[in-house]
């Protein structure tokens, strides 16, 4: 049998339903701890249609937040060159999509679209192997952390149906990737994802570059706060198979946001993501070859809420298989993460505890106040 309990790490609903307040001044009921998902943060934020989540191309209209101020046009997920040779101008477009999104698109990142393509094609291959094929690399009943196949198809979570298979293993570093769960079928799926995970460092190096400069503090400032070299490379591949009854209960994943201190991911042609933006639902538009950059908790936590963790969920598609590919950059376990102190004084006080990374993990996975 596979494992049931996460819709991945990553995956496990959400932080501040919506509010902008940082975690440590959430209100009991929806901390960061309590991690109900969306619909279900009675009193503190009505968030109606939102929280249901119709299936892409069902949808009667936006959905709203009542009372909130959700008229007018629909703004777009921000999308940022990463090619721009002007450090000045990156800073600049990183920061504001970071501080007022929590996501971006990126374009020009240097991936040679050819291994994106390989990389999906492998990923494809294995979710198409029989289920006892795949079910040899799930998480082992014991052992620690995330690593191995799951699956959440018909699985119920809380009243909300998840409607996805995933895969997690890590890619970098060396010292923490374990064989066992990369798959051996199809052959090249080994090469295809170290070569990934060289050119998936350059990328995450040229996000933390922009990212610290933006706050005002040296450029290796918050690589370095979640352990530099030995930053964590979690790679996941989520498959979600075509829902033949979609419903409005049933996610793909249900809106959460990150653990990690980046995601970047990859996604298929098929769209489905949403991200929670001045209370509404706003649909990922599908750039071709683009990266898909998440704003995680840690950072979040690194910029004393400077920039935001976005809250962000998938709906399920009739007609289609949808795939994504996020890689969760995390610190080590045992590292110590908390508001930067050079961003932290009398007039600014720290807004969120230092703690180490896996008691933030595990009161989060637990719901446990933080
Ligand atoms: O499939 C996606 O686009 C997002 C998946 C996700 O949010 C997650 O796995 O944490
Ligand atoms: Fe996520």
């Amino acid at each position: 049998m596979a494992t049931r309990e996460f819709i991945g790490l990553e995956g496990e609903q959400l932080k501040m339903a919506g509010s902008d307040r940082p975690i440590s001044e959430t209100p009991a009921d929806v901390g960061i701890g309590e991690a109900r998902p969306i619909s279900e943060t009675p009193a503190v934020v009505d968030i109606g249609e939102a929280g249901k989540g119709k299936p892409i191309g069902q949808e009667g209209g936006r959905p709203k937040i009542a009372g909130s101020d959700a008229d007018g046009p629909i703004p777009e997920i921000p999308m940022v060159d990463l090619g721009e040779a002007d450090q000045e101008k990156l800073t600049k477009a990183i920061h504001l999509a970071s501080r007022e999104w929590g996501i971006f698109q990126v374009v020009n990142h240097g991936i040679p679209v050819d291994l994106i393509r390989r990389l999906q094609q492998a990923g494809r291959e294995f979710f198409e192997l029989p289920r006892e094929e795949k079910e040899a690399y799930a998480k082992p009943p014991n052992y620690p952390g995330v690593e191995g196949y799951g699956t959440q198809v018909r699985s119920d979570l809380q009243g909300k149906k998840s409607w996805v298979d995933h895969l997690f293993h890590k890619i970098w570093p060396p010292a923490s990737v374990n064989y066992r769960f990369w798959p051996k079928n199809p052959a090249y799926y080994r090469e295809v994802n170290e070569e990934y995970a060289g050119y998936i460092r350059q990328v995450a190096d040229k996000l933390f570059r922009s990212l610290s400069l933006g706050l005002g503090v040296e450029e290796n400032a918050l690589k370095e706060a979640l352990g530099g070299e030995e930053l964590q490379y979690n790679l996941k591949i989520n498959y979600y198979p075509q829902c033949p009854q979609p419903d409005l209960m049933t996610f793909g994943v249900v809106a959460h946001t990150d653990l990690s201190s980046l995601t970047i991911l990859v996604p298929n042609e098929v769209p489905g993501l949403q991200v929670l933006k001045d209370g509404r639902w706003i649909d990922a538009e599908h750039i071709p070859n683009a990266l898909i950059i998440h704003i995680g908790d840690q950072i979040e936590i690194l910029s004393n809420g400077k920039y935001r963790s976005v809250v962000h969920r998938t709906t399920v598609n009739k007609e289609k298989v949808r795939m994504s590919w996020p890689v969760f950059l995390e610190p080590p376990m045992d590292l110590m993460v908390g508001p930067l102190p050079q961003l932290v004084d009398e007039n600014n006080p720290p807004k969120y505890k230092t703690k180490k990374f896996q008691d933030y993990m595990y009161c989060k996975l637990n719901k446990l106040p933080q």
